[in-house]
């Protein structure tokens, strides 16, 4: 356990098991609902009735494949250990082969607004559910020194400065998950199972304790252990925090992740005309990345970083576009976006792809995944597993467990690819130089990320020789 968390007061199971599960999941609804002002939350969390089906589903996910030990006993980088000096040559070589006038950089972060995608309009930042958007506001500008209650500094300079003035939630904008962000109880050999995170870290490191010298004000949740889930926060001067000791995405943000990165617009390989959106709800296959792949005419390569390309995240922009989020209450959350299937999760494990990003709030269509046992899951997991008489099973965000616990993989979310993909859609350059780091925040489940693109433009970087500048 590494010395920078202490782990004395560890989250207890036990005592947390005591808070009605009906409760919390009641509770964590609501919380939605006020968080996103008055809608209420698809349903995301199940109940009793689903501890069959969560079964089920963990015995799938324990027969998937894995990176368990593959990079020792304490790694926590997964697959992000992919991304060598190989891997950033070759991303530094798709941009090369431009020539010198030809380069072109893409941000690909969202800007964050503090607009709600609940408005009466229909733009906004969008964020999951239980998430709300940020809003800043100046801690001092001008005004303060029109009205004497700040100083010019000795030489005459002045400056203003501003910070969040609500929760900031890290994974409320473009952001990497960390390892530590999902897990699942995993059946053991010894015949029980435990709550284990990537690299089978115990579920308790993600609620490790540190402690601080000097107590900062601020606003607290109730604590898990002894009061019922609320959103309401109390102002307490804060002398501890709670959060992973391992998979942190400090580890992402202290690596980086330099490497060729590949556009698939699937948005407009689906979908002829402008502009090009998947519709609310659509599965994103691995028959349509490979077939995107084709039509744009590139090969996907091993440890590729791969940004699949929605629609999802312009829709939330644009203010003629029909909601997909939060439009209506009783309607649970529509987002296009991968859908799972067992040869999807053998062919990511395969191609070893470090990063998987996309437009959308959780690479994976929201909220419900509906898998077909039968099409989605091949016959050695089928032969392992007892389905019961199930023919389909509904999960919530199956891949995210399938691809950051077990495989380690970093997940890249809400990413803003419009400008990238009409440049690629103009020349017909889907590759580039992919480079990133998200704020490297200790203790943290995720962080903000402003992934840069360096891109030959305009000229197709056919292997070989750097074209003329003719
Ligand atoms: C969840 O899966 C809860 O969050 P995200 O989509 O941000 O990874």
């Amino acid at each position: 356990m590494d010395d920078r968390a202490d782990t004395d007061d560890i989250f207890d199971s036990n005592r947390a098991a005591s808070i009605n599960r009906r409760e919390f999941v009641r509770a964590w609804s609501i919380a939605g609902a006020l968080a996103v002002s008055g809608v209420t939350m698809p349903t995301v969390a199940g109940d009793e009735s689903d501890d069959d089906l969560n079964e089920i589903w963990t015995n799938v996910l324990a027969e998937l494949p894995d990176n368990w030990g593959k990079w020792g006993d304490d790694d926590e980088l997964g697959t992000l250990n992919y991304l060598d000096s190989e891997q950033a040559f070759r991303g530094l070589q798709t941009v090369l082969r431009g020539g010198p006038t030809r380069i072109e950089t893409f941000s690909l972060q969202l800007s964050y607004t503090g607009e709600s995608v609940a408005g009466d309009e229909p733009t906004g930042d969008p964020v999951f559910p239980t998430r709300q958007p940020a809003r800043r506001d100046n801690v001092v500008d001008h005004r303060h020194y029109q009205n004497g209650s700040a100083e010019p500094l000795q030489g005459g300079m002045r400056f203003s400065d501003d910070a969040f003035i609500t929760r900031l939630f890290l994974q409320g904008s473009t952001q990497y998950d960390a390892l530590a962000h999902v897990w699942y109880e995993r059946p053991t050999d010894d015949g029980t199972r435990r709550p284990l995170l990537y690299n089978g870290y115990p579920a308790e490191t993600t609620a490790t304790k540190k402690e601080y010298d000097v107590d900062i004000p601020g606003v607290r949740p109730p604590n898990p252990l002894e009061e019922p889930f609320s959103t309401d926060l109390k102002e307490e001067a804060i002398t501890k925090t709670w959060g992973p000791s391992k998979g942190d995405i400090s580890n992402a943000a202290e690596a980086g992740s330099v490497g060729r990165g590949v556009l698939l617009d699937v948005g407009r390989h689906k979908v002829d005309d402008p502009p090009h959106r998947l519709a609310p709800g659509e599965c994103v296959t691995l028959e349509d990345l490979k077939a995107t792949a084709d039509v744009q005419g590139i090969e996907l390569e091993k440890r590729d970083i791969v940004l699949i390309r929605t629609g999802s995240v312009e829709r939330a922009r644009d203010p003629n576009a029909e909601k997909t989020w939060l439009g209506d209450p009783d309607e649970p959350l529509r987002e296009p976006g991968l859908c799972f299937s067992q040869d999807l999760v053998e062919f990511i494990a395969e191609m070893e792809f470090p990063v998987l990003g996309a437009d959308n709030l959780a690479v994976e269509k929201l909220t419900t995944a509906e898998i077909d046992v039968e099409e989605d899951i091949n016959a050695d997991v089928r032969e392992a597993v007892d389905f019961g008489s199930r023919e389909t099973l509904e999960i919530v965000n199956p891949l995210h467990p399938a691809l950051i616990t077990n495989l380690g993989v970093t997940l890249c979310e809400i990413l803003d690819l419009q400008e990238l993909a009409a440049s690629c859609a103009e020349d017909g350059i889907y590759e580039f130089l992919y480079a990133a780091s998200p704020l490297n925040i200790e203790n943290a489940a995720g962080a903000p990320v402003n992934p840069v693109v360096v891109k030959a433009t305009g000229a197709r970087c056919d292997k070989g020789s750097p074209p003329s500048d003719e």
